[in-house]
């Protein structure tokens, strides 16, 4: 049994699409982030970093980082990664590098300046907007032609699809991305995405966008 400890974000999202594609048994426990349950002395002994999502499985691993968790869910299925070491592995890696470091830290602050904080910087809602736009370009041209990031469906999905689910956030029209826009919609009609996206707690369906 695993213990998801998460929210309704895109980083706690990320792996609860995993799960429910993986088909592991988990238990979702909601940590309210906007209530500050993350400083709580509970959670920090599963995570001292403050942050969901983290996992702990009976084996006694106990993980934070979702890119970190990713990889252990991959390896604990068996499923949704190319075997260790081969070409196809670090195409992989680099893409799941690609979102914990680009698109998802610069969509976050994106979120902060456009949706949570309109008006507070012109300077800065220009910057990440852009940068989001950039991001977005770089994942149009590579999903140009293709369904998925690598040949079939994998982690970097789950890594990538519940920040672009946050497109109204950073400001960002899908339909100036018609390849992210058809690989989207594409997932979000899979029920393993619409389970995931429903925990830890249901807030509405998928947005799609016009
Ligand atoms: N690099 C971390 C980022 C985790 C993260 O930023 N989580 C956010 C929610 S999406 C959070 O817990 N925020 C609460 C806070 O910053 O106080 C990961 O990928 O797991």
């Amino acid at each position: 049994m695993l213990t998801l400890y998460s929210w309704t974000t895109p980083n706690g999202r990320k792996i609860s699409i995993a799960l429910e594609e993986m088909g592991l048994d988990y238990t979702a426990v909601p940590i309210d982030i906007t209530k500050g349950a993350q400083h709580d002395p509970a959670f920090l002994a599963v995570n001292p970093n403050h942050k969901i999502p983290a996992l702990v499985d009976e084996t006694g691993a106990a993980i934070n980082e979702s890119g970190a968790i990713l990889l252990y869910l991959a390896e604990k299925s068996g499923k949704f990664a190319p075997a260790h070491g081969t070409p196809d592995y670090w195409e992989m890696m680099r893409w799941l590098m690609w979102q914990m470091s680009g698109f998802g830290p610069m969509l976050g602050q994106a979120h902060h300046f456009l949706h949570y904080n309109p008006g507070l910087s012109d300077y800065s809602e220009k910057r990440y907007n852009d940068e989001a736009k950039r991001l977005y370009g770089i994942l149009n041209a590579h999903l140009t032609g293709r369904d998925y990031i690598l040949d079939d469906l994998s982690i970097c999905e789950f890594a990538i699809w519940p920040w672009a689910a946050r497109f109204d956030y950073h400001k960002v029209d899908l339909n100036d991305f018609p390849a992210v826009k058809d690989w989207y919609l594409r997932l979000a009609d899979r029920p393993g995405f619409q389970r995931g996206y429903a925990q830890p707690l249901d807030v509405g369906p998928i947005p799609r966008p016009e």
